[in-house]
């Protein structure tokens, strides 16, 4: 069986990780969000495809949910010390060292993909992680400037740096518009038996591999049942701060409104937490099939009971 997953960083990845158990002999494609890339000192940082790649590769920092397990901070404190910024962003040594692998192969010529088809055979996580695109697409959040306008900020430094902690007027993937589907993407959608969409952050993480021309296209031309598990939990994100990018695009922080989100659609199939359980009904006259299972990814072996639960959701609707 394929299976397509579009993914951003930790939930995709932990999803990822209960999949593979769930369905070990599935032929899995992720399509990885790259518009949280972020060039730093001179380098290509890629955080959602380098915390799949962590993740199921075995190198994750487990109870951070990204960068290297076992990390250090020489060269941060090095810069620091030179003064030189952004200090905010926090690269260990052990994950410059893919950095500097990354960059240096985009400066020989190599596109993102072929990069990390590259960096994968290091780390063999056992599925085929593909950027969403070769090109550049960067999300910017707009935020008050302080004097009365409006200005774009870098995604990171809304999130790592503020933290989310001032309004999103909007989120914007920039160079979307132009980006075209990296090598291998449309080829495995067409061929796919699945498409999955994680508990990942619906608005820059999905929403913005969605955001690339063809990508919804290529879901919908699959023809095959696509289903989706909600990153909110009793109208609240599992981790971090998606309902501040959610109000940023009017959507309502609950597992219902995300889903109405995407739309029948893209859609036919939806999970949500058992706390959630009075939006079955309310997803299901939208004509999204519904059901309410434990979503929360407290183990591996919880993640592999929402993915057999995602596949069975799969089954039913065609
Ligand atoms: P990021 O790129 O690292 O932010 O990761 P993703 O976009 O892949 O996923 C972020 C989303 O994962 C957040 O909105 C969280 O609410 C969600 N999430 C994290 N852990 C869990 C979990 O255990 N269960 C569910 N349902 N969602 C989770
Ligand atoms: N997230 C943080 O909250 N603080 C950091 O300093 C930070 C550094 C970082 C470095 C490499 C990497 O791959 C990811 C990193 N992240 C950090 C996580 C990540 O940038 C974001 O949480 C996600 O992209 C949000 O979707
Ligand atoms: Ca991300």
């Amino acid at each position: 069986r394929r299976i397509v997953v579009l993914s951003g960083g930790i939930g995709g990845a932990r999803f990822l990780r209960g999949l593979q158990r769930a369905a070990p002999e599935a032929d899995i494609t992720v399509i990885g969000n790259t518009g949280d890339d972020i060039h730093l000192f001179g380098l290509k940082v890629c955080p959602d495809l380098d915390t799949v790649m962590y993740t199921l590769g075995g190198g994750i920092h487990e109870e951070q949910g990204w960068g290297r397990a076992d990390e250090t901070f020489t060269v941060k404190e090095e810069l620091a010390a030179y003064g030189v910024g952004p200090e905010w962003f926090g690269l260990g040594d052990r994950d410059f060292a893919t950095h500097i692998v990354r960059t240096q192969m985009i400066a020989a010529g190599y596109p993102l993909s072929a990069v990390t088809e590259a960096l994968c055979r290091r780390w063999q996580p056992g599925v085929r992680l593909l950027p969403m695109t070769d090109d550049r697409v960067e999300t910017h959040v707009l935020i008050d400037d302080g004097a009365g306008g409006r200005k774009a900020v870098h995604f990171q430094e809304y999130w790592v740096r503020l933290r989310a902690s001032v309004p999103a007027h909007a989120v914007v993937p920039v160079g979307a518009e132009q980006a075209r589907p990296a090598p291998g993407v449309l080829e495995a959608l067409a061929e796919a038996d699945l498409v999955l969409f994680p508990p990942s952050n619906p608005v820059v993480s999905v929403g913005t591999i969605l955001a690339v021309p063809g990508m919804r296209e290529g879901i919908a031309e699959a023809g095959v049942p696509v289903i989706g598990l909600s990153p909110l939990i009793g109208g609240a994100p599992v981790r971090g701060m998606a309902d501040k990018v959610l109000a940023a695009v009017g959507v309502e922080s609950t597992a219902a409104a995300v889903a109405q989100h995407y739309g029948s659609g893209l859609l036919d199939g939806w999970l949500v937490d058992t706390a959630d359980r009075d939006a079955v009904t309310v997803v299901e006259a939208d004509g999204i099939r519904c059901r309410a299972v434990p979503l929360l990814m407290t183990d591996v072996d919880a993640a592999a009971d929402m993915a057999r639960a995602a596949l069975d959701l799969a089954r039913e609707v065609r």
